[in-house]
């Protein structure tokens, strides 16, 4: 049987809810089914092990039928119900609801009005017309389809980092347990921590090249063998990412590693500055270079450190590697050492139940504890945000008091700051009064509605709620979405000015989607004295992974440990949060 989590039990009621309504249903069995994923995803207790045991009686909007069928699906790992529905439509239909501004009623429409059941049939039917045509669509909403197709396409051929890292771990694991395996890493831009990537890229070092790329062609993963010689092959797996392997000797590896690690700016630079001491560089070694035949002996070459060392340059971490000023910081030895992951002592801006969170204010505090963190932050979604269950006033303070039992019980193991992901109203002003905002420890301001403002009237925005005393630290800043929407418009170089000015923390919000503000702006954030904090913007225990997206971003952005506010020790963050930000 296959692992039920609550997730499970939630995402199948939300999409039974789905197909009821693609099917045209009576509204209040779909919202029957939508009401009870919410109530099972914020339920105040083990709900599977409640529903695997049929014991779900008195639960309030669980009624007889639901109770039965999250009762098959807890301990059979199946719903039939579920199946059957799911059976009545074309797999393709699926994707449809992916399509920006697409929701049930227009997949309905669609489907039963064109027989639309696929991406590319929707293109097609935009393209001659017959959309604009159905009641309810307009030449409007067409157009609206086609630019977002467009953005899918644009988009469909790179990856976020979660899919492509796990990836990349399991095959590099196999790799490293292969008996003629010497040396193996990936390389590219996964290994330069970009915030997307379009393939990966291993290379091992080893004696058996051929029986190497072999073994590789035939990877579980491997749904199709791009191309297979007798070193390098390449796979796609099942999702489509491409995975290309170059098999080198033992020499060769550190030279190989360091070009398929790239960027291609960076090594054209290199490359260049290796011509200068008369080598020549590639990515099977040094040679002397031209006319150059006075040059002194070649030194051993055993890592990239060494490749390196021989240009007279400090070895640049790989997330330097852009061409952005690193080799001259590795010139003049003035690289920055970066903050790593075990730097972290705690992390902020995290939700629960209480909002649109799917584990318990307990099971956060959990598994904070058994990842070795100090502290904690807490910060649900206001009320504005009403689609994410935000709190109100009420609700937050008593909030803010579970959280101080929390703490009188348990803070000497982990303390937990209460705060609030608050929202910026469309004219810059708080969704909480700043007396209630008084009663947190922290909070973080965040852009949740209103996307379409103008560049300056959205600037405008963001400064006036960073102007606020009580506004510790800006989440998401551009609100993007990576491969699925662009940000919103707004001036980085404003925002991170009065960021110093104001003493306003600005976020990196660690989930792969986001990643957001983005690498490039933060040595010049860091530069005029910017603090961050890594925020994996946590909805389940699971998500505190995403801090090792975040330390990638933030290592990309040349950011020391002492530019990061949850490498602080939990003494040295209370005494920050209280005292004024200006001080701070
Ligand atoms: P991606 O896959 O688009 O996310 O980005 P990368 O950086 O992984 O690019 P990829 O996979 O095409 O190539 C891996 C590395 O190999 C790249 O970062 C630098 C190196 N490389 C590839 N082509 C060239 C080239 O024409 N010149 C130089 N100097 N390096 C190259
Ligand atoms: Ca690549
Ligand atoms: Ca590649
Ligand atoms: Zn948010």
């Amino acid at each position: 049987m296959s692992h039920v989590t609550r997730e499970t039990l939630t995402s199948v009621l939300e999409e039974i809810a789905l197909l009821l309504e693609l099917k045209g249903e009576n509204p209040f069995k779909i919202r029957a089914y939508r009401q009870g994923a919410e109530i099972v995803g914020s339920f105040d207790g083990d709900i599977v092990a409640r529903a695997r045991d049929n014991d779900l009686d008195g639960i309030k909007g669980i009624g007889a039928a639901l109770q039965d069928k999250l009762h098959e699906l807890a301990s059979t790992g199946e719903l039939e119900f579920h199946q059957k529905l799911r059976a009545e439509y074309p797999a393709g239909i699926f994707d449809l609801f992916d399509v920006e501004g697409l929701g049930p009623k227009k997949v309905a429409a669609l489907y039963n009005k064109l027989g639309i059941d696929s991406l590319p049939a929707l293109k097609q039917a935009c393209e001659d017309g017959k959309v604009a045509e159905l009641s309810g669509f307009g030449k409007k909403t067409e157009q609206k389809i086609l630019e977002a197709l467009a953005r899918r396409e644009k988009f469909a051929d790179r990856f976020r980092l979660h899919t492509a890292t796990h990836a990349a771990e399991t095959i590099l694991e196999a790799l490293r347990d292969h008996p003629k395996v010497l040396r193996a890493q990936y390389a590219g831009s996964l290994r330069r921590s970009r915030e997307t990537v379009g393939d990966l890229d291993f290379i091992v070092a080893t004696d058996s090249p051929a029986e190497l790329t072999e073994w590789f062609s035939r990877l579980d993963q491997a749904n199709e063998v791009i191309a297979r010689g007798d070193t390098k092959c390449s796979i796609r797996l099942d999702n489509g990412l491409q995975c290309d392997l170059r098999a080198v000797s033992n020499d060769q590896y550190p030279f190989a590693l360091q070009y398929f690690t790239g960027s291609k700016e960076h090594n054209v630079a290199l490359r260049s500055r290796a011509l200068k001491q008369g080598l020549s560089l590639n990515e099977y070694g040094f040679s002397a270079a031209g006319k150059a035949t006075q040059h002194e002996p070649i030194p051993a070459v055993h890592d990239e450190r060494d490749i390196y060392r021989t240009l007279g340059l400090d070895l640049i971490p790989p997330e330097l590697r852009e061409n952005r000023g690193e080799i001259e910081a590795a010139d003049e030895g003035v690289l920055p050492r970066l903050v790593e992951l075990e730097n972290l002592r705690g992390t902020f801006h995290n939700h629960t139940t209480a909002s649109d969170g799917h584990a318990t204010l307990e099971e956060m505090g959990g598994a904070a504890i058994e990842l070795g963190l100090r502290y904690l932050g807490i910060a649900d979604h206001s009320k504005a945000s009403f689609q994410a269950n935000g709190l109100d006033e009420e609700r937050l303070l008593k909030q803010v008091e579970e959280i101080g039992t929390w703490n009188d019980n348990h803070g000497e193991e982990l303390w937990i700051f209460s705060g609030s992901e608050v929202d910026i109203l469309k004219d810059g002003s708080l969704d909480f009064a700043d007396d209630i905002l008084a009663r947190l420890d922290y909070t973080v301001a965040s852009v949740h509605g209103s996307f379409t403002l103008d560049e300056k009237t959205m600037t405008r925005r963001l400064i006036r709620a960073m102007e606020n005393e009580h506004v510790t630290m800006l989440g998401h800043l551009t609100g993007r979405l990576l491969l699925r929407r662009d940000g919103y418009a707004v001036n980085h170089e404003k925002i991170i000015d009065c960021a110093a000015e104001t003493g306003t923390i600005i976020e990196i919000n660690c989930n792969p989607h986001r990643l957001d503000m983005d690498w490039r702006w933060w040595r010049k954030a860091r530069d005029r004295g910017v603090l961050t904090s890594l925020n994996p913007d946590a909805h389940r225990p699971e998500q505190f992974q995403f801090l090792k997206f975040g330390i990638g971003v933030a290592r990309k952005g040349w950011l020391r440990k002492e530019d990061v506010l949850n490498t602080f020790p939990l003494e040295e963050v209370k005494e920050f949060l209280g005292k004024p930000k200006k001080q701070r």
